[in-house]
C-alpha cells in the first residue's frame, strides 16, 4: 500500500515540515524510502521500530508475527539521535533540499550491528558488501510510521518505472494474468535471456526483466549501460511477451535472506511468479574469492516461503551453452561427454580489456556494443596510481619520477595529487585526526575519480594509512576506471632516519602528536598490486617497476597502436 498522503494532507504536510527538524537522507536511504512511500516494502508502513527490528533480525518476522526478511531502518548520528523523542516528528528530505516524508518517531535505539550483520547476512566480515555499508552506516537508529510527500525524482528512463500499483495497471491493461518476474544487477546476455524466457514459456505468462538500479555490488556495470542492454535483450524475445521495468532497490547482497525478500517485493509489484537462479545476490568474498552462501541457498529460503509471500518461485539452475547442439541447456541435463561452452564474469571483463573476441552463442552484439563503449580496453582508460605507505617512504620522489615517465610514452594527461600539495590546495582547513585524514583521503579519491572517469592518469601520493577508506576510494575509482594501489614500503627505521622533514624528530620529542608509525597506526595494504621496497630499490628501479606494471597489464599500448 502506498504511504503518499492524499493531495489535500501534502500541502498541510510541507506547511508543517518548515517547523520540524529535518534529517537529510542519503543515498542509500534514499532508494529504502521510495520502496516504502510506493508500496514496494508493503506490509512496512514506515521505519522499523525496536520491536518489530528484533523479530525482523531474530526469525525474519516482524512483532505481530508477519514474515519481513530484511531491516529497513533509518540509520542517524548520535547527535541527531539525542535530539529526538518517541512522538517527534522530522522531515526527511531529499539532498536537494525537497520534503520527500515525514518521520512520527517511535523508536530511537542503538543496535548491536554485529548481531544483525551475522543473523542477517551470515557474517560479520566486511569483505560482504552488505556489511560494509552496515558498518558504514550511522551508529543509531529511528523508527517510525511514514507519511509521504513526494517520490524521489527520477530523470533517467522514466518511459521504464513504474510504481507497484503502476505497474500492476499495466499488467491489467495488457491483460497479463501470469507474470514471471526476474530480478537482475547485469548486463543480460543469452544464457539468462534464455533461462528467463522458458521460465515465461513454463508458467504459460509474460516475462517482466526488473532488473535493480539503485545499489548493487560494488564493482557492478553501471544501471545506465545495464539498461540500454535489457532494451536490446527484450526486442530478441517473442513481440509484446514481455517488459523491462526499473527497481531502484538499495540491495544488501543478502543471498537468502534477499532472495525472500525480493520475492515479496515482487508480490508487491504484481507478479505471479518469481525465478531465484544459482547465488541469488550473493556477493563473493574478495579475500577467498568463495561465496559467502551456498549456491543454492537462497533458492531454498525462497521455495520454503512462497506460500506465506503468495508468488511462486522459479527455481533455475545454471545455463550453460551445448555447444554440440548449439542451444542453451540446465547444467545438469548435459550428457555425460557433451561438449558444454562458458564464458565467466572474470573472463568478459578480461575480454573486453584486451579487446578480444566476444562471441555470438555468448551474447548479442548490441550488448556487446554497449559493453565495449563502457568498458574500452585498458590503453584507452583512465586509471589511478595511489602511492600509499609512511613519511618518508619515498611517495613523492617515486611520484614525480612516474609522471615524467607517464609524459614521456603515453598521452593521457597525467593528474599529481601528492599528499603535501593536496594539503595545501584542496584540504588546508584538516589535520590529522582519523577523521580528518579520512576526509581528505576521500577528497583525493573524488578527484581522482573524476579524472579516471575522464581517461586520464591520476597519481596520488598521501599517506593514507586506513585500509578502509583506501577501500572505499578503490570502489569509487574501480567503477569508472583502474585503481592501481602501490604500497610505497619500508621500513619504519629507514624512514625515520631519512627524516628529510625532520618531523620523525620532532614525533619523538613529543612536539607533533598523533604521528603516523610513531603514536598513529598505518594499516598496511594487504592486497596491492604493485609493492615498492624502497630500502631495496632505487627511485629509478621503483618507477621502472610501475611503468613495467602498466605495459605488462595493457595501460600503455605499443607506440604504433597509440592514436
Ligand atoms: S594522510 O594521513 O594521508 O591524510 O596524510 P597526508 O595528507 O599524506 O599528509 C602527510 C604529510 O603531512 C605531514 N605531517 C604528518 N604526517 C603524518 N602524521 C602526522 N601527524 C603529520 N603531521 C604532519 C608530513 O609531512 C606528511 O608528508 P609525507 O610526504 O608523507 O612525508
Amino acid at each position: 500500500m502506498s504511504l503518499l498522503a492524499s493531495p489535500t494532507n501534502i500541502q498541510d504536510l510541507k506547511k508543517e515540515a518548515v517547523h520540524l527538524p529535518s534529517w537529510d537522507l542519503t543515498f542509500r536511504q534514499i532508494w529504502d524510502l521510495e520502496l516504502l512511500l510506493n508500496g514496494a516494502f508493503s506490509p512496512l508502513n514506515g521505519y522499523l521500530g525496536q520491536k518489530d527490528y528484533d523479530g525482523v533480525v531474530a526469525n525474519m518476522r516482524l512483532a505481530d508475527g508477519k514474515l519481513w526478511p530484511m531491516p529497513i531502518t533509518l540509520d542517524v548520528t548520535n547527535d541527531f539521535a539525542g535530539t529526538l523523542k518517541s512522538g517527534a516528528r522530522v522531515a526527511l528530505r531529499h539532498p536537494e533540499g525537497m520534503v520527500l516524508a515525514i518521520l512520527s518517531v517511535s523508536d530511537v535505539w542503538m543496535p548491536n550491528k554485529d548481531a544483525e550483520a551475522e543473523s542477517v547476512l551470515g557474517t560479520t566480515d566486511d569483505g560482504h558488501p552488505g556489511v560494509f555499508e552496515l558498518k558504514k552506516s550511522h551508529p543509531a537508529y529511528v523508527g517510525g510510521a511514514l507519511e509521504g510527500v513526494e517520490l524521489p525524482p527520477h530523470h533517467t528512463f522514466r518511459h521504464l518505472r513504474h510504481t507497484p500499483a503502476e505497474l500492476k495497471a499495466e499488467f491489467a491493461r495488457l491483460g497479463w494474468k501470469r507474470i514471471v518476474a526476474f530480478q537482475t544487477r547485469n548486463p543480460m546476455h543469452r544464457a539468462h535471456a534464455e533461462l528467463a524466457r522458458r521460465a515465461a514459456q513454463m508458467i504459460e505468462g509474460n516475462l517482466l526483466i526488473h532488473p535493480v538500479v539503485g545499489m548493487t555490488n560494488p564493482g557492478d556495470v553501471d544501471y545506465f549501460t545495464r539498461v540500454r542492454c535489457y532494451e536490446a535483450v527484450i526486442k530478441h524475445m517473442p513481440p509484446h511477451s514481455g517488459m523491462v521495468s526499473l527497481l531502484p532497490l538499495a540491495m544488501r547482497m543478502g543471498g537468502p535472506r534477499e532472495a525472500v525478500w525480493h520475492s515479496m517485493i515482487r508480490k508487491n509489484y504484481g507478479a505471479t511468479h518469481f525465478i531465484v537462479g544459482r547465488d541469488h545476490a550473493g556477493p563473493s568474498n574478495p579475500k577467498t574469492g568463495k561465496g559467502f552462501y551456498g549456491p543454492y541457498d537462497a533458492q531454498q529460503l525462497a521455495e520454503k516461503h512462497q506460500k506465506e509471500v503468495g508468488i511462486e518461485v522459479v527455481s533455475f539452475e545454471e545455463m550453460v551453452y551445448y555447444e554440440d547442439k548449439g542451444e542453451y541447456w540446465p547444467v545438469s541435463k548435459i550428457p555425460e561427454g557433451g561438449r558444454v561452452l562458458n564464458i565467466s564474469g572474470t573472463e568478459l571483463r578480461r575480454r573486453l580489456r584486451e579487446g578480444a573476441d566476444i562471441p555470438d552463442w555468448f551474447t548479442y552484439p548490441e550488448v556487446v556494443k554497449e559493453l565495449r563503449m563502457r568498458y574500452p580496453d585498458r590503453s584507452r582508460q583512465g586509471f589511478t596510481l595511489f602511492l600509499t605507505g609512511l613519511s618518508g617512504s619515498g611517495k613523492s620522489t617515486i611520484a614525480n619520477v612516474i609522471m615524467a615517465k607517464l609524459m614521456e610514452v603515453q598521452t593521457r594527461p597525467v593528474t599529481m595529487l601528492d599528499g603535501d600539495l593536496v594539503r595545501k590546495h584542496l584540504s588546508s582547513e584538516l589535520g590529522f585526526s582519523k577523521e580528518h585524514r579520512d576526509l581528505n583521503i576521500k577528497r583525493i579519491g573524488y578527484v581522482a575519480s573524476e579524472i579516471t572517469k575522464n581517461h586520464g592518469a591520476a597519481i596520488c601520493a598521501p599517506i593514507a594509512p586506513y585500509r578502509a577508506v583506501r577501500r572505499e576510494v578503490r570502489q569509487m575509482i574501480d567503477a569508472v576506471g583502474a585503481f592501481i594501489e602501490v604500497y610505497i614500503n619500508a621500513p619504519i627505521e629507514v624512514c625515520e632516519q631519512r627524516d628529510r622533514k625532520g618531523l620523525y624528530a620532532k614525533a619523538r620529542a613529543g612536539l607533533i602528536k598523533g604521528f603516523t608509525g610513531i603514536d598513529d597506526p598505518y594499516e598496511a595494504p594487504e592486497n596491492a598490486e604493485i609493492v615498492l621496497e624502497t630500502d631495496k630499490l632505487s627511485v629509478e628501479e621503483a618507477a621502472a617497476k610501475v611503468l613495467l606494471y602498466l605495459e605488462n597489464e595493457g595501460f600503455i599500448a605499443p607506440e604504433a597502436e597509440q592514436e
